[in-house]
C-alpha cells in the first residue's frame, strides 16, 4: 500500500516535469541566409538549433562544422552580442552599414527581430536572414 502510494507520487512528479519542460527533444532544422543587399547575393546554410536554443548557439555550431561560414560579435553592456561581421564582411559606422536580423517563418511571413542573436530563439523550419545593409 505504502509502496504503491510512493510510486504514484513519483509518477506524478515525472508527469509534471515532462509537462513543464517538454519531452526530451530533437534539434530543430533551420536555414541561415546570408544576404548582401548591395550585391544582391545570398548564401544558404541549412543548420540546426537546440531545443529552445538561441540563434547565437546555432551560428556557433554552424561556424564549427562549416568553415565557409564565419562571424564575429561584440558584447554590448545592455543588449548582449551585437553581430559585427559575417563571412569577413563587417558593418561600419563610417559607411552606416550593419547586419540586420530578419526572420521568415515556415508559413512565409517575414518579421524584423526585436532582439539580437543572443536572445532570439528560432522555431522549427524558420529561415533566419542576416541582411547586410545601410541604416
Ligand atoms: C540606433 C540603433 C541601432 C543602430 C546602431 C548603430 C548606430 N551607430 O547608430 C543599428 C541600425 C545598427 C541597430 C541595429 C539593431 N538593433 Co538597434 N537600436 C538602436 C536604437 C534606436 C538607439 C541606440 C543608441 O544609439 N543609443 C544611444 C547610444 C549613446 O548608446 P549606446 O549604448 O552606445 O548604443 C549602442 C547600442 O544600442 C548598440 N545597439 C543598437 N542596437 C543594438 C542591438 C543589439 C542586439 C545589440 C547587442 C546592440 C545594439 O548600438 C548603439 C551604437 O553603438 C535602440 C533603441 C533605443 N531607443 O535605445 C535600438 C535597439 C537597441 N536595437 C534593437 C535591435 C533589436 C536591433 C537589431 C537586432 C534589429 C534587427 N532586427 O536587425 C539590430 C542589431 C543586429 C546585429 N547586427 O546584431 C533593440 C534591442 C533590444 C534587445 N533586447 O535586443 C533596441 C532596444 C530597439 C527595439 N526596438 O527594441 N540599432
Ligand atoms: C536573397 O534573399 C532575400 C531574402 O529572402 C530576398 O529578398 C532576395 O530576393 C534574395 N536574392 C536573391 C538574388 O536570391
Amino acid at each position: 500500500m505504502t509502496v504503491t502510494a510512493l510510486l504514484t507520487t513519483a509518477q506524478l512528479l515525472l508527469v509534471s516535469v515532462t509537462l513543464s519542460h517538454g519531452d526530451v527533444s530533437q534539434d530543430s532544422p533551420i536555414t541561415l541566409i546570408v544576404f548582401n543587399s548591395f550585391e544582391n547575393t545570398n548564401l544558404t546554410y541549412p543548420t540546426t538549433v537546440a531545443y529552445r536554443g538561441i540563434l547565437l548557439g546555432a551560428m556557433r555550431r554552424l561556424q564549427a562544422s562549416d568553415h565557409s561560414f564565419t562571424f564575429k560579435t561584440r558584447e554590448d553592456d545592455n543588449y548582449g552580442p551585437f553581430l559585427v561581421s559575417v563571412n569577413g564582411l563587417a558593418g561600419t559606422e563610417k559607411d552606416r552599414t550593419y547586419w540586420e536580423l530578419l526572420v521568415q517563418s515556415a508559413d512565409g511571413a517575414m518579421i524584423w527581430s526585436d532582439v539580437g542573436v543572443g536572445c532570439y530563439i528560432p522555431r522549427d523550419q524558420e529561415r533566419i536572414i542576416l541582411k547586410f545593409r545601410k541604416y
